[in-house]
């Protein structure tokens, strides 16, 4: 087993969106250039849950793929592939199906918040989505998750999976046990148009989230529209509870000026909120625009994109497969 294996998966299902820039492939950068074994993929058996048009998806895999390699993750030094072509995930995802308990999945928030009033109506596949995550991590035995604040109660559900798993088979460590990293200040960027939901790609107005290829000038529009509130800006953090709106903005600009809350708090208490929002914009512009510009680039060599994901894929069975085997043994499948 591998001393530090990182795993992580962002569904394609869209742009990525500043919050999971912020929450998740940021840190996954950060994570490869600790020289730590990373896996990072593009979960898009999680993405089928809700409906996708086949030509979207297609083309979403390939844009999160060049948004991964914009930000840094490079595919000689993470494996970087899409889920479906890893037959593990979903045989393992069987397995967990039959470990996990209806009363675990009876919790999980998300289900609840993505089901929405009609639930009689969602898949059968969200219900059971954790399932499927567990095995995404499980099949690599990663040690490692980095993932925002939304996922921590599916990774709690992962390690409960793990301990039922070697406990029911009594074979003890056979499944590692792993660690949420939910790390950086901003672990729930939160909508421009309402601060008590998080920002989301499935969120229809285009206006609540910064996507990481929006135009400046659209960037400095949404912030100019962000939701505020008439006060000014506090000294400290506690005068933010109630006040998701300011507290987002201000964890967000914390987050890209690699300062905390509290430094950020110093910098704008006492003033409205145009120069906090100015300065955002900046900082935003700073940082996205190079970005935008890389993606773009890469989306025109969609055979380079394919050829990243196809070797990632082979090298990623060669680490999932032998586990899986493994896993089939344990339980007293014939070969
Ligand atoms: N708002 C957020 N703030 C911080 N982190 C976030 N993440 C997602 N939204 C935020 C983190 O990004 C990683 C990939 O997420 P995902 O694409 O797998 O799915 P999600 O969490 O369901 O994200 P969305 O944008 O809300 O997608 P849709 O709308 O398709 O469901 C994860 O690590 C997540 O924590």
């Amino acid at each position: 087993m591998a001393e530090n294996r990182i795993f992580s998966g962002v569904q394609p299902t869209g742009n990525l969106h500043l919050g999971n820039y912020l929450g998740a492939v940021k840190r996954f950068v950060e994570l490869q250039e600790k020289k730590a074994e990373c896996i990072y993929c593009l979960v898009d058996l999680h993405a089928i849950t809700n409906w996708q048009e086949p030509k979207d998806l297609t083309e979403n895999t390939l844009e999160v793929t060049a948004t991964f390699l914009a930000c840094g993750l490079k595919e000689k030094t993470s494996i970087i592939f899409n889920q479906s072509q890893v037959k593990a995930h979903s045989e393992l995802a069987w397995i967990f199906n039959c470990v996990a308990r209806l009363g675990w999945m009876n919790r999980m928030t998300q289900f609840k918040e993505k089901a929405g009033k009609n639930r009689e109506a969602a898949s059968l596949g969200l219900y059971c989505y954790p399932a499927l995550m567990a095995a995404d991590i499980l099949a690599y035995h990663a040690t490692h998750v980095p993932v925002g604040e939304d996922q921590k109660q599916h990774l709690e559900l992962t390690r409960d999976i793990a301990l039922k798993f070697n406990n029911d088979f009594q074979a003890p460590d056979f499944f590692p046990v792993p660690e949420p990293i939910i790390e950086g200040t901003a672990t729930r960027v939160m909508s421009l148009r309402d601060g008590t939901k998080k920002m989301s790609k499935s969120e229809t107005s285009d206006m609540s989230r910064i996507n990481l290829t929006d135009e400046i000038d659209l960037i400095a529009k949404k912030i100019q529209k962000a939701k505020t509130d008439a006060f000014e800006i506090p000294e400290k953090k506690e005068d933010l509870i109630n006040r998701p709106e300011a507290e987002n903005l201000l964890t967000i600009y914390a987050s890209l000026a690699n300062k905390s809350l509290d430094e950020t708090l110093k910098i704008f208490c006492g003033s409205d909120f145009k120069k906090l929002k100015t300065e955002l914009t900046d900082l935003l512009i700073d940082e996205l625009k190079p970005l935008g510009q890389e993606i773009k680039k890469l989306l025109e060599d969609s055979a380079y994109l394919r050829k990243v994901l196809k070797e990632g894929s082979e090298k990623a069975r060669v680490i999932a497969d032998p586990i899986l085997e493994e896993t089939f043994d344990i339980i007293g499948m014939v070969k």
